[in-house]
């Protein structure tokens, strides 16, 4: 199916998606008293991709848009109240920040307030939002994105800069990995059309080199997407928060999300290129110089965690046919990427989990679990330890746990509960899992 196709089939489908154009449409063609909008975004690759891409359509529809970018995925009662404060905007924008029922109340703050997201919704009632999410019926892989691409396109906007920056949000969020045929349905009229023909430069095998984040699921080749993609993760802190405001003085005022969003707003003139390098040289001088620091930045603090792992990663038996390997850490960063790689690594092509858990520079406790095999569902895992905490000490807003069979998260966040009570909890609920 051609892409344009595709685009005003999704309007059909959604009407929501219908209502989101039209709205806009109607504001494009007034001559004065045009609407105001704010638009809060996920700070990480995918949210930032997606605000650029949906700023840029705005602009071109002459249209007032303040992007604001938090830190915490959940939005407040409290961020709502203080942004109408500040700029009484008419519609709000909440894109890739989750489909959240509580988002429906907030609209006593705000009227208008449209959902832009790929996230399997929480909750059910979502009456008073205009909500765009083809995971509302059924989990359907993409990214945020894309989604707004797909919005920009009604309106013939997107050019080939766009095509690119949605194939990043893409590509960060694991929704396509192009390199290995991975496109589910919902993504291929847009990565066969724009990205496979277009950008062939940038899927070009790339063997013997460094591999990346993103290449977990073989691990001897990678392409320049992929390469590109952890520069994105590395500029915006890849949502962790992985900032180097503290690495290095000329960073220190640096907002690396806003950072990020600043600095791929305008065209880039992308030719083929061949190393990162390459791409960093399109930017203007002083901008450079801040995307190869904070670059350089990331890739040494990978390169140490990934010592880290060797060193002090335990085998600590094989149970049931499957290898389990624990790590702990102290204020470890990118725990979770490099872990998935080194997975994979210890595994030997056998089953094995491994168990990570970071104390975190807040105080918090992390728990990442990554598997290659089915047999313990590790998001039921998750749930369970954090139901488990929660039942004992309370603090449900701030300890969460779930996730995928193969990967899911646990944190205690701002429940100060001591590391000693979260692993000992943790052991209680894994021994129960893996029957020992
Ligand atoms: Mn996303």
């Amino acid at each position: 199916m051609k892409y344009k196709e595709f685009v005003q089939q999704q309007k059909q489908k959604f009407p929501s998606l219908g209502q989101i154009y039209d709205i806009l449409f109607e504001e494009k063609n007034k001559k004065s008293n045009k609407k105001r909008i704010v638009t809060f975004s996920h700070d990480d690759p995918d949210g930032v991709t997606a605000a650029i891409i949906f700023k840029r359509l705005t602009d071109k529809l002459g249209l007032e848009n303040e992007i604001i970018l938090p830190q915490k995925y959940e939005l407040t009662i409290e961020e709502i109240k203080n942004v109408v404060q500040k700029y009484n905007p008419d519609i709000l924008f909440i894109i890739d920040k989750g489909t959240l029922e509580k988002y429906n109340s907030y609209t006593s703050i705000i009227r208008h307030i449209i959902v832009i997201d790929h996230h399997p919704p929480i909750g059910k009632d979502f009456t008073n939002l205009i909500v765009y999410n083809p995971s509302l019926e059924r989990h359907t892989p993409c990214s945020t994105s894309l989604l707004v691409h797909i919005l920009s396109s009604l309106f013939n906007i997107p050019n080939t800069y766009d095509d690119f920056l949605a194939l990043i949000g893409l590509r960060c969020d694991w929704a396509v990995d192009v390199l290995n045929n991975y496109i589910p349905e919902f993504c291929q009229p847009f990565v066969e059309e724009k990205i496979v023909k277009k950008y062939k430069w940038l899927l070009t095998p790339i063997k013997n080199k460094k591999i990346t984040m993103f290449d977990v699921s073989q691990q001897h080749k990678s392409c320049l997407l992929n390469y590109l993609a952890e520069l994105f993760f590395a500029l915006t802190g890849g949502g962790f928060q992985y900032f180097y405001n503290d690495y290095d003085s000329e960073l220190k005022n640096i907002n690396q999300p806003e950072f990020c969003f600043t600095t791929f707003l305008k065209d880039i003139k992308l030719k083929k290129i061949v190393s990162v390098i390459q791409f960093i040289k399109l930017l203007d001088k002083k901008t450079r110089n801040i995307v190869k620091k904070i670059y350089n930045y990331f890739n040494l603090d990978w390169n140490e965690t990934e010592q880290l792992f060797d060193k002090n990663t335990i085998f600590t038996g094989e149970f049931d046919g499957v290898k389990i390997y624990l790590f702990v850490g102290n204020k470890v960063r990118l725990m979770p990427m490099v872990g998935s790689l080194k997975l994979y690594e210890y595994a030997e092509n056998k089953e094995a989990i491994l168990v990570m858990i970071n104390l975190e520079p807040t105080g918090s406790v992390h728990i990442s679990f990554r598997s290659n095999t089915d047999k313990i569902h590790l998001g039921n895992l998750a749930s369970k330890l954090a139901q488990q905490l929660v039942t004992k000490f309370g603090y449900g807003d701030e300890i969460t746990g779930g996730g995928h069979p193969r990967a899911a998260e646990l944190k205690t966040r701002q429940s100060n509960l001591p590391f000693l009570v979260v692993i000992s909890n943790f052991f209680e609920v894994f021994k129960e899992v893996i029957k020992i």
